[in-house]
């Protein structure tokens, strides 16, 4: 049987590294601050790591690997957004709080997956 056969572990639905800038906390502007981020989707959340390339050997112990952030994705709103940065494949999370969230990537086929992946977690729970 699955490890998870009383249903009580959130799937891991996607994980991987995009560039990140939050712009906005609880509908205030911020001042953009791009950086590398270990993306991890699992459940009904985006958690958001730092990336562990930018780290030095010793500080990237398993141990260590405590959330930077993590976002409820519940009543959450998907959209591209390229006028909003000079990047290209850039889009917008808004969360139900009013934070505002940049993700991008210079790859076309990954933030696509992203977008799409994430997309369905916020269709699932508006169908709840
Ligand atoms: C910002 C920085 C960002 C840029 C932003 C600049 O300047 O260059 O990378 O966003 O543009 O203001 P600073 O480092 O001085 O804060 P993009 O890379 O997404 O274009 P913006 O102000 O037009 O959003």
């Amino acid at each position: 049987s699955s490890p998870d056969s009383d249903g009580c572990t959130p799937e891991l639905e996607k994980a991987g590294l995009l560039n990140k800038t939050k712009i906005a906390e609880g509908g205030r502007k911020l001042r953009k601050n791009w950086s590398p981020s270990w993306v991890v989707l699992v459940g009904n959340s985006l958690v958001f790591f730092k990336d562990p390339k930018s780290q030095t050997p010793s500080s990237w112990k398993p141990g260590n690997s405590r959330p930077e952030s993590s976002v409820d994705l519940r009543g959450g709103k998907l959209q591209w957004a390229n006028e909003l940065s000079s990047k290209k494949n850039v889009f917008k999370l808004r969360t139900v709080t009013g934070n505002e969230f940049l993700l991008q990537s210079e790859t076309d086929s990954l933030i696509r997956e992203w977008y799409k992946t994430i997309q369905s977690v916020i269709d699932r729970l508006d169908r709840e």
